[in-house]
């Protein structure tokens, strides 16, 4: 049984990326997918997505309809030997004291954490949300998500992005097992990274 924990900054996609892979599930597509097995949900939930008021849609990254208060739940099982699997997706909005409790308790619960940050933004604001985060596996996933959205020459800039996360985590001491780079969305001409979703997930929980 492994537990994974999604975390990283407001918006860059966590919840987005835990509905696609139910999807999978439910689709049956998990079986096709590079690396895919037949596997079976247990239980979700997401009763802690928020509908953001409209209020606080004074800034850019606020214009989604919803926000996570509390941590998004999927429970899941391999088919094949029985084992089970939960990912966590807490919120990212770490100034409500509320969502940072889902972030820290995730942190401490999950054996397995995948770090997603948004390709279509800045990445120093990111950064500053894991630097709140004081507890951490040796080692951890990265997760490169709305790829859809990265302008420019993309094979040399996601080097050097993957450069500059690896030595952030690598000074508090933290190796970086993996990159996925993904599409949350279903978005014409992007399936290849709706299936790294899948991919990313089966990878981390099957071969622990
Ligand atoms: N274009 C594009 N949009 C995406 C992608 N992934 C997520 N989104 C959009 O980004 C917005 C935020 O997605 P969420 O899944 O709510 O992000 P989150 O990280 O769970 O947000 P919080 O839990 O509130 O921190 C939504 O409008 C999604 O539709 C992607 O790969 N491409
Ligand atoms: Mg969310």
């Amino acid at each position: 049984m492994v537990n994974v924990g999604l975390l990283g900054d407001i918006s860059v996609g966590k919840t987005s990326i835990l509905r696609l892979f139910v999807k999978y599930l439910n689709k049956g597509d998990v079986e096709k997918v590079e690396g895919g097995k037949k596997c079976t949900v247990v239980k979700t939930d997401f009763s802690g997505e928020a509908t953001v008021p409209q209020g606080d849609k004074e800034d850019k990254l606020n214009e989604k309809e919803t926000k996570t208060i509390h941590p998004n739940r999927l429970v899941f099982r391999e088919d094949e030997g029985g084992k089970a699997h939960t990912i966590f997706a807490p919120g990212g909005d770490r100034q409500r004291a509320v969502v940072k409790m889902g972030i820290i308790t995730i942190s401490r619960i999950a054996t397995q954490i995948i770090a997603v940050f948004s390709l279509d933004r800045d990445m120093k604001t990111q950064f500053e949300f894991f630097n709140d985060v004081r507890f951490f596996p040796d080692s951890i996933y990265v997760c490169l998500n709305k790829i859809d959205l990265y302008k420019g020459d993309k094979a040399a800039k996601l080097d050097e992005i993957k450069k500059q996360i690896g030595d952030f985590f690598n000074k508090r001491k933290i190796k970086i097992n993996d990159f996925f780079v993904t599409c949350g969305e279903t978005i014409d001409g992007f399936d290849d990274f709706n299936n790294h979703v899948a991919e990313m997930i089966l990878k981390i929980t099957t071969s622990h």
